[in-house]
């Protein structure tokens, strides 16, 4: 089915284009280089969560050097956030850290479980990018838990609660220029194994090349819905896209349902011009109860940070809708 500008709807203060599940809202890009209080290149992926109301993002900033590290940004309403005055979360001069972070700290993701936020995050080094693990109660001070996966593993995410007594957790593994997502087990949030994967890449769609876990689960009645970014390899460059997929609540190594097409696709100028065109890259979600509504942030072409939303409800559909129907 081709796609005309008369599907290009508009509702309320968000704009839904194409067949993408995702409403871009209006106020789209949220916070730019010039949201930033400190000197810096550029702003993107964020982790996102929801805590006693207030929503916060822990935002990547690469500093001048090319090096990223992690801001502080709240907001009342989930679209209007007001940046911290300094990094909260830079690379660690203590080893072993250091060594491993020597390059930049990148694409957090946030997790609550048990009443404690975990930053799952990638140390960057000259060995490559690495899992990390730090802890926090207050968003401002981060205590480093562990470095939790050897190089080269990235798009690490927490389950936001133990499944059959073990945490669990997203990473990907590459293998040369592609990779797959896989899920492993820990005990204590430190030693993970039991590793299987989850799902690969599909040589014939949208998510040929590579692909990630983007932000951490979302527990529904049918199973985890998983919100991830997949890459495909074109001869000007990769595109990246989102997409979802809905996984068993006892075995997320099993696939219930995988979405043919994208739930975004770059398609605004913001999405398609900057540091790295073509690239929406999501980090965290929060799901409003009430609502029943997703709140997706994800970074544009590695310059800045949007919101979407989307409907629970429709993003579960797309999980189980029928390919030949599309
Ligand atoms: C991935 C990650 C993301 C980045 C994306 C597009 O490999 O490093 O941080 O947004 O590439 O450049």
């Amino acid at each position: 089915m081709s796609v005309m500008i008369d599907d290009r709807v508009t509702s309320g203060k968000t704009r839904l284009v194409g067949r993408d599940v995702i409403h871009r809202w209006e106020g789209n890009p949220i916070i730019t280089l010039e949201d930033i209080p400190f000197s810096c290149n550029t702003v993107f992926n964020a982790a996102a969560v929801k805590c006693q109301g207030h929503y916060i993002l822990l935002i990547r900033v690469e500093d001048k050097r090319g090096r990223s590290i992690f801001a502080l940004a709240r907001s009342e309403d989930g679209y209007r956030f007001v940046v911290n005055p300094d990094p909260c979360m830079v690379p660690s001069t203590e080893e072993p850290f250091a060594t491993y972070e020597a390059c930049g700290i990148e694409d957090p993701r946030i997790t609550e479980t048990d009443g404690t936020y975990y930053v799952m995050y990638t140390a960057y080094s000259r060995y490559g990018p690495r899992l990390a693990l730090a802890k926090t109660d207050d968003f401002q001070t981060y205590e480093r838990i562990a470095l939790i996966s050897e190089p080269v593993n990235k798009d690490g995410a927490l389950f936001p609660r133990k499944i059959n007594g073990r945490y669990v957790r997203f990473d990907r593994p590459n293998v040369g220029s592609t990779g797959n997502i896989w899920v492993s087990y820990s005990d204590d949030l430190i030693n993970w194994g039991g590793s299987e994967v989850v799902m690969s890449t599909r040589t014939d769609h949208w998510d040929r090349s590579r692909i990630g876990a983007s932000a951490p689960p979302i527990e529904t009645e049918q199973g985890w819905l998983e919100i991830y970014h997949g890459v495909k390899e074109a001869a000007a460059g990769p595109i990246y896209r989102l997409g979802v997929v809905m996984l068993d609540l006892e075995n997320p190594a099993h696939v219930l349902g995988r979405a043919a097409i994208p739930i975004l696709t770059p398609r605004e100028y913001y999405e398609r011009v900057g540091d790295i065109g073509n690239v929406v890259f999501s980090c965290g979600a929060i799901y409003e109860e009430q609502t029943r509504q997703v709140k997706m942030y994800y970074g544009a072409a590695d310059t800045c940070i949007c919101v979407g939303t989307a409907k629970l409800d429709a993003l579960i559909e797309r999980c189980f809708e029928e390919e030949d129907a599309l």
